[in-house]
């Protein structure tokens, strides 16, 4: 009976320890991805490319249905890794010109940084792609190791473009390296190397989760895979193997990688304590058409803020935490994992500067099933454009969605649509709901007055300056004059508070 007690005991002592240790985190996102490609939103088998290995971890956690980016790679990029709208960071467009500083200031704080400084090891293998120089690459941004490219994949088509002079453009190469030691090029990204390579992105993230379940360290992977973004070429192992040309391949490739980044961490004996995300960073690029996502019953295409554009698929896994098999349908932001993350291991977001992303670890990992957020903000440049709220969206300026626009600008009046509705966004209720600018804008009070009050990033500068977002409908001085007054307002509270 004693000795049953002692081991009772010991099970009981290594269960605790097991539970206070962090988690470790990896997350997956995908490139160009759209909503109604996987099939667990719908897509897989009717789009010729079943995907049951990222459908079954869908199923084994929470699959959100309402999760919101930004419009294109290296805006949300920027703003998972920051937990900012990337209209603060100067992130809003990669810019295709060599040579032109761009990308994340070496200023902002990472997910990666506030993690590592928590104890965790950290590592990307993929795509980055907010940062192309020395300073701002993933290893100056917290990461331990980085194996993978600084820019977009269509970089490695032009050389096959007509008129293409190859003594304008400097070759694009794979670089690899640690903070240590730095960054070099390993390899030359090119067509011949761009169907390997998310094999060698699986093989280098399943000897990592390998070598770090031995280490007992906490770690965060962050696999940005290059799939599925063109030029649509898979692996020669998957070539053919849908039947129904090279996008289908590309899925089936894609789904067989994500399962066997699962398989090694189940193989490691981490499952339990490692919380997997899942995502994809917008809709499908419109450049490609047929071999493109599809944006399910959403419309627009990457670049644009309609729902086809900024609402992809999101899952998370921790079978320690999250119940299995929920579906969700709240308003999520990529933001929002920054200061998720971050709170989840008892680190703390800086205070110099304003934040877009909300704590969401009731509705991420404790099964509250509510957010913590009404809407979220969405920008084209420095333009406001557009308010998701509740089920409504709200737009201040007109885009062109179709295939062969590329167009935004003015409106006479706002544009409302209830997307519950009216999915793919068609039927203007505007005219008929003009109560809804009220509550749908309130967002914008806090945000406007935040970027008064620590102004903006501009492209390639190193730290933020005085900036400015652009209203339409508004005039800027009336806006100045009210925010500041707000402001004032706000200061003196708090210097009430600090004296009671
Ligand atoms: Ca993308």
């Amino acid at each position: 009976m004693k000795r049953f007690s002692l081991l009772f005991f010991l099970y009981f002592i290594a269960n605790c320890a097991q539970a206070q240790a962090q988690p470790n985190i990896i997350f997956m996102l995908s490139d160009n991805l759209g909503y109604g490609d996987l099939g667990c939103y719908g897509g897989g088998i009717i789009r010729g490319a079943p995907t049951p290995n990222i459908d079954q971890l869908a199923s084994e956690g929470i699959r959100f249905t309402n999760f919101n980016v930004e419009s294109e790679c290296t805006p949300s990029r920027s703003a998972l890794m920051t937990g900012r709208y990337a209209v603060r960071s100067g992130t809003t467009r990669a810019v295709p010109i060599q040579g032109i500083p761009q990308g994340m200031a070496p200023w902002e704080v990472t997910i990666a940084e506030v993690l590592k400084e928590k104890g965790y090891q950290t590592a990307i293998f993929g795509k980055w792609h907010i940062g192309v120089e020395k300073g701002r690459f993933p290893t100056d941004q917290g990461f331990d190791e980085w194996w993978g490219i600084t820019n977009s994949t269509d970089v490695v088509s032009w050389p096959t473009r007509v008129g293409f002079d190859s003594t304008l453009i400097k070759p694009f190469n794979v670089l690899g390296g640690t903070a240590e030691t730095g960054v070099k090029p390993v390899m030359p990204y090119n067509l011949e190397a761009r169907p390997l390579m998310d094999e060698i992105i699986q093989e280098k993230s399943v000897a990592y989760i390998k070598k770090q379940a031995a280490s007992k360290k906490p770690f965060f992977l962050y696999i940005p895979w290059i799939a599925v973004h063109h030029p649509p070429i898979p692996h020669p192992d998957f070539k053919g193997k849908s039947g129904n040309g090279d996008f289908s391949d590309m899925m089936i490739e894609h789904d067989y990688r994500v399962g066997e980044v699962v398989k090694a961490v189940e193989a490691a004996g981490l499952s339990e304590n490692t919380i997997i995300v899942y995502a994809s960073d917008n809709g499908p690029d419109r450049a490609y058409f047929p071999d493109i996502g599809d944006t399910g019953p959403f419309r627009g295409y990457l670049g644009s803020v309609h729902e086809g554009s900024i609402r992809t698929p999101m899952m998370i896994r921790w079978p320690n935490k999250i119940k299995a098999g929920q579906v969700n349908n709240e308003i999520v932001s990529i933001t929002d994992f920054m200061p998720t993350l971050t709170n989840l291991v008892g680190g703390e977001i800086p205070k110099d500067r304003a934040y877009d992303g909300v704590n969401q670890a009731g509705l991420f990992f404790n099964n509250t099933g509510k957010s913590k957020r009404e809407g979220v903000l969405f920008f084209h440049d420095e333009t406001f454009v557009a308010a998701k709220w509740r089920q409504f969206k709200i737009y201040f300026q007109a885009e062109g969605v179709m295939q062969e626009e590329r167009t935004y600008g003015d409106l006479w009046a706002p544009q409302m649509y209830n997307i519950m509705q009216d999915p793919k966004e068609l039927h203007d209720i505007g005219l008929k709901n003009l109560w809804i600018v009220g509550p749908a804008l309130k967002q914008l009070v806090p945000f406007y007055a935040s970027v008064r009050q620590f102004g903006l990033v501009e492209s390639g500068a190193a730290k933020p300056g005085p900036g400015e977002v652009t209203i339409p409908f508004t005039k800027s001085s009336q806006l100045k004059e009210l925010f500041d007054e707000m402001l004032a307002q706000a200061k003196a509270r708090a210097m009430q508070k600090g004296k009671k």
